[in-house]
């Protein structure tokens, strides 16, 4: 169909990737609405485009999943929508309604993440947990979110800079950039608010403790160019995780609870803050498995309706979210557990905004050729699949 030409045409271009310096600089010097409505138009169809190749790309056991498959024509819908709004002629009207239809295609795509995940579900109660499919919904996954973070920041940014409310909420910010994003202080705020959760749950949260090594302006307050949005839900979601793990360990103890502690820090070139719980941590061998998204869904629990607290953490997305947001603009998370004392979580970002570019998802060969093959076999020894049978052996 019509659809399906668009999709063909615009999934030929690769994304144009921005830097943080690059959204600063065009919302600050020449925002120019009419710059950023032409940009927007053709980039935003190449994004959706080029995911839309690929969910093409995925089994079709789990295609055929209907949650799955309303993403799919809610994003057809959405393609032909903006082209068709976008060839009128008088720009100011088309300008105004295309800001409109912006904040419709965000709103329309607000519950994607639980739909995705109810999806695999369906899938995995269906045809069981298989590697093969794990891997190619891994892969389809931190793509189709990372693209789904993209478009979001770039549909943010054009309706904070133009809309209607533009410069009411943030005087300093431009868009959803802070371009002096104190990170001590999102640390803070997303403690107080994992916090307040963790006293709902458990009637209890362990303590904050937080430091700061700037080893670029020793004793300065450590600031970045950054999305402080980002940022907090990052900082957030692990403060849940460290909470959780801490409270629990220390469940039927009447020992004080131990702090969790933050440490930020600036080098030269990465700004990076860790985030230590003494938590009982994690074996090495069940750490994939956080942030593996089959792995990881689980239907949502119903709740005992006498029971307002939701549980803290544990269920959905959230981690392997997360470190999409970090390597969004060129940073990561990663996960240091010592199994029997606690967990190292540590977000790693650019410090320099001249280097965070937005790490894209591209629809090429390569990335096909994901959704053909599945993990390699195994070329390292397999420790159970050859019992030895010393006597063979024997000298004599
Ligand atoms: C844990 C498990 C975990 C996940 C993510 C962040 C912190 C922690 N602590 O025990």
């Amino acid at each position: 169909k019509d659809v399906r030409q668009k999709i063909e045409y615009y999934s030929r271009f690769s994304p144009s990737p921005m830097s943080i310096k690059q959204f600063l600089d065009f919302g600050r010097e020449n925002a120019c609405e009419k710059t950023s409505y032409m940009f927007l138009r053709k980039e935003l169809a190449v994004r959706l485009a080029n995911t839309m190749r690929e969910v093409t790309l995925l089994p079709a056991n789990l295609q055929s999943q209907p949650s799955v498959k309303l993403v799919e024509s809610c994003s057809n819908l959405i393609l032909s929508q903006q082209l068709k709004s976008s060839s009128g002629k008088q720009l100011i009207i088309v300008g105004f309604s295309f800001l409109e239809i912006l904040i419709k295609i965000r709103n329309r795509h607000n519950d994607v993440v639980p739909t995705m995940a109810q999806g695999v579900i369906e899938y995995k109660e269906k045809f069981g947990f298989d590697p093969f499919i794990s891997s190619n919904v891994q892969y389809f996954l931190d793509r189709f979110y990372t693209n789904r973070i993209s478009f979001r920041m770039l549909i943010n940014q054009h309706t904070l800079l133009f809309g209607d409310a533009a410069c009411l909420a943030q005087p300093k910010h431009i868009g959803s950039i802070d371009p002096a994003c104190n990170v001590a202080e999102v640390v803070t705020d997303a403690y107080e608010t994992a916090k307040m959760l963790c006293e709902q749950y458990y009637m209890t949260a362990p303590e904050l403790k937080i430091g700061e090594f700037n080893s670029k302006a020793p004793k300065k307050p450590i600031q970045v160019v950054y999305v402080p949005s980002h940022l907090f839900q990052m900082l957030f979601e692990l403060f849940k995780n460290s909470m959780r793990a801490t409270v629990e360990l220390y469940e039927n103890s009447s020992e004080v609870l131990p702090p969790v502690k933050v440490m930020v820090t600036l080098g030269k070139e990465d700004l990076s803050v860790k985030i230590s719980d003494k938590g009982g941590g994690v074996p090495l061998r069940k750490i994939d498995r956080l942030f593996n998204y089959m792995y990881s869904t689980a239907p949502t629990p119903r709740l005992d309706p006498s029971q307002t607290a939701v549980p803290l953490a544990g269920f959905g997305y959230g981690l392997p979210i997360s470190r999409l947001y970090a390597r969004y603009f060129q940073g990561d998370l990663n996960l240091y557990s010592i199994e029997g004392f606690g967990t190292d979580a540590v977000i790693h970002l650019k410090a320099l905004s001249s280097e965070s570019f937005e790490r894209l998802p591209v629809f090429n060969k390569s990335a096909w050729r994901h959704y053909q093959t599945g993990p390699e076999a195994d070329d390292w020894s397999n420790p159970s699949s050859d019992p030895r049978d010393a006597s063979t052996y024997k000298a004599n």
